[in-house]
């Protein structure tokens, strides 16, 4: 039967089978030479007398490295309107890596009851008109459809430290609180060597236990991998007259006429061609 690794404590696999029945299973020996799995791991288990058994990992979709997690459906990029400040930058990188590992992003405005200037609001009106999915809320009056966006799926959350994470988790699901707390104390006491390799169930969905992409890290990302990561550059990539057009001086750039003409935001194609002055000086130094 097939099911999914939730958590890996060392030898053990916590694994939820098709059923939703969680169960506890050990690695085949074969397996145990090969790869080894990861937390969302679809895997093929056998029921022998006495314990289930891991026999197959099935291929993944996706793979994030921090923390180590297969098959992500979502990253919810979660980013509040004040304290700390909304940044546009930071939410178009996070954007680009996100797609960049094949995983679909989606924006979390939160701490709105604190008020949103019009600099704020311009910029998350540009997101809302864009092909991103989009939430507004806050800790006091959550959207309802942020639970119906983390139910049935596996999610990792990432964002500024003090942007809300926690509080959103914690307003979905109260015995997160908890579990966050005791990870702490266990990590307090020098229990370093804890293998934290765990969804946590919340709100019918799954989600990683820490915020991945917390480095934003370019360096694996080619020129022409960054502008196929910018979902607003989707629909006119393959329109510029140079096929391997960067869309950075080229005549006829299919990218530049659509910010020309206010399909394509500004602000995305600067935070765009910051990126990718960062990618080619790099190259630079090691050519
Ligand atoms: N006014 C207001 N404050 C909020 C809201 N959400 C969170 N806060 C406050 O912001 C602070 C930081 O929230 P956290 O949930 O701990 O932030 P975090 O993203 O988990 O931060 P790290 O764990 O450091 O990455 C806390 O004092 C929260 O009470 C909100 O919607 N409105
Ligand atoms: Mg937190
Ligand atoms: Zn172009």
């Amino acid at each position: 039967m097939q099911g999914r690794i939730i958590r890996i404590v060392s030898k053990d696999y916590r694994i939820q089978l098709e059923t939703g029945e969680l169960v506890d299973a050990v690695l085949s020996g074969k397996l145990r030479l090969d790869k080894s799995p990861v937390a969302g791991d679809v895997v093929e288990v056998k029921a022998t007398d006495t314990q289930y058994v891991v026999e197959r990992i099935e291929p993944r979709l996706n793979e994030l490295r921090r923390p180590h997690v297969a098959n992500v459906d979502q990253a919810l990029i979660v980013m509040s309107v004040k304290e700390p400040d909304f940044s546009c930058t930071l939410v178009d990188r996070l954007t680009f890596l996100i797609m960049h590992a094949g995983i679909q992003p989606v924006l979390i405005v939160t701490k709105t009851d604190l008020g949103i200037s019009d600099e704020v609001e311009e910029m998350i009106q540009e997101y809302e008109k864009g092909p991103m999915r989009v939430i507004r809320t806050h800790k006091e009056q959550l959207d309802p459809s942020f639970a119906e966006i983390i139910a049935g799926k596996i999610s990792v959350l990432t964002g500024q430290s003090g942007a809300g994470k926690s509080t959103l988790l914690n307003g979905l699901e109260p015995s997160f609180k908890l579990k966050t707390q005791e990870i702490s104390k266990a990590l307090g006491r020098g229990k370093h060597t804890t293998r934290h390799n765990e969804l946590h169930q919340v709100a019918g969905g799954w989600v990683a236990d820490t915020p991945g992409f917390s480095s934003l890290d370019f360096t694996h990302m080619k020129t022409d991998d960054l502008a196929q990561s910018v979902l607003e550059f989707q629909p006119y990539l393959n329109s510029c007259r140079f096929k391997d057009c960067i869309h950075q001086n080229e005549p006829d750039c299919a990218i530049k006429n659509a910010v020309k003409n206010g399909s394509i935001p500004e602000r995305r194609y600067q935070n765009y061609l910051a990126i990718l002055t960062m990618i080619q000086n790099r190259k630079e130094k090691y050519v």
